[in-house]
């Protein structure tokens, strides 16, 4: 590595010189997210090797089978955040309650919401899976009262990103003001910046959404990617299908290259599958962010506010123009 080059620390120090009144307390959180994804990384990278494969036995709070995995990363994330008083409380997919950080009982001026280990059934495959978190601002309240005051709407939210354990090990996220992408060197075992300022283009040629669910659709979704796979070279039709079954997976490629990423409702799931706290929001603060756009089908996905920390909902996600185009099947 060359000294030049930009570590995840020199880059938060240099955007903390720029923001006049910066106190570095935002420097040190995401330098406490980043050690929960190398130690993520770590393990998973070892997976194979060690006893750390397969089930746990237990059923999460989403009524899915817990994943060896899904616990050691939840425990990581709680882990990193103990002490420093600055993150009180923790939301995981992983545990039906907020949970507070050691060391930080009711201090703390943020609360993280955490997808732990986003498509964890993918691991036993050795496919690319990863890590989504979203930062938001610690409202008042205790016990009960906190959990429901943590009903916060996407649009209020600090910063937002995700990590991929792929080829690579990458740690994306945003403040809102431009998407940063860094990708581990093991050398060193430090994020360098490798993706500034990413931009989504405006219109991409792929789709991705689960067609082993086709059946279920309802019209508005079986009439939008019919039209994908219609054929017309004006508007670079048909689209490609991919689909890897990880939201971050799909997700990344959609912001790189993009297109759209669907998980719509079906009548058997009125809501969809995909959590708005800890996936939906936050990948759609980050779409926003690079300049496209998150919407359940009918409405934007930053300005719904939760009516439970584990709630479902529909996402179509990408692009502008593709989520603008799918938007007008399901009015
Ligand atoms: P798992 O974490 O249980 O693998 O679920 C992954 C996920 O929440 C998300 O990452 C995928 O986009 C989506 O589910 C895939 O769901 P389908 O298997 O229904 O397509």
């Amino acid at each position: 590595m060359s000294t030049r080059e930009t570590t995840l620390t020199r880059h938060l120090l240099m955007q903390q010189q720029a923001s006049p009144g910066a106190t570095g307390e935002f420097s040190v959180l995401m330098s406490q997210i980043a050690l929960a994804v190398k130690t993520i990384a770590y393990d998973l990278s070892r997976a194979g090797l060690v006893d750390i494969l397969g089930a746990t036995g237990d059923i999460n709070i989403q009524g899915e089978v817990t994943q060896k995995l899904d616990r050691i990363a939840n425990d990581a994330f709680l882990q990193a955040f103990e002490y420093g008083e600055l993150v009180s409380d923790l939301v995981s997919e992983e545990m039906e309650q907020p949970a507070q950080i050691q060391g930080n009982t009711d201090k703390g001026k943020y609360v993280i919401f955490v997808d732990p280990l986003d498509g964890s059934s993918n691991i036993d495959v050795d496919v690319t899976i990863g890590s989504i978190f979203s930062v938001h601002r610690r409202p008042a309240g205790s016990g009960d009262d906190l959990s429901r005051a943590l009903h916060l709407p996407g649009r209020q939210q600090v910063a937002a990103g995700y990590a991929l354990y792929g080829p690579n090990t990458m740690l994306i996220y945003t403040t809102g003001k431009g998407v940063h992408g860094f990708t581990l060197d093991p050398r060193i075992r430090e994020f360098l910046l490798t993706h500034e300022d990413i931009r989504i283009p405006s219109r991409g040629s792929t789709y991705s959404i689960n067609e082993g669910r086709r059946l279920e659709w309802y019209p508005s979704t079986r009439g939008y990617i019919d039209y994908v796979q219609q054929k017309d070279k004006a508007t670079n039709r048909p689209y490609s299908g991919r689909y890897v079954g990880s939201l971050v997976a799909d997700f990344h490629r959609t912001l790189i290259k993009g297109g759209i990423f669907l998980y719509p409702a079906d009548p058997k799931n009125t809501n969809g599958k995909l959590r708005l706290m800890y996936e939906c929001a936050p990948l759609a603060m980050v779409i926003e962010a690079a300049g496209g756009r998150a919407s359940t089908g009918t409405q934007r996905i930053l300005d719904l506010v939760p009516t439970a920390l584990h709630q479902r909902v529909p996402l179509l996600i990408g692009s502008s123009e593709d989520v603008t185009l799918a938007e007008s099947f399901y009015k």
